[in-house]
């Protein structure tokens, strides 16, 4: 929990805070990425076992708005290279799993 919760004060631990806030969203969304890592790749948007041009079209989906409510782990897949952001370097590096 330490790691998803806000520092107030000083960073790490501090007389006034604690170790901050309990961030609660940061806790579900580390809940929701543990269990996404569990049944989902990265790339595999749509979740079945192959990544391939119907993956890259749900990335660019969701990267333009069309997606309808992407869940969670749709999202996590998406974020190919983990950094938070579903972008076109997600869709290149997509792009370069199916050609190889
Ligand atoms: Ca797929
Ligand atoms: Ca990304």
């Amino acid at each position: 929990m330490n790691s998803t919760s806000d520092d107030l004060y000083s960073p790490g631990w501090d007389n006034q805070s604690g170790y901050g806030r309990l961030n609660a969203h940061s806790a579900v969304a580390l809940a929701f990425e543990m269990a996404c890592e569990n049944n989902w790749v990265p790339g595999d948007v749509n979740n079945d076992m192959d990544i391939n041009v119907l993956d890259l079209v749900l990335v660019a989906n969701i990267i333009i708005g069309l997606a309808p409510e992407p869940e969670i782990c749709q999202d996590w897949a998406a974020d190919f290279n983990q950094n938070g952001d579903i972008n076109v370097l997600d869709i290149i590096q997509i792009i370069n799993i199916i050609v190889g």
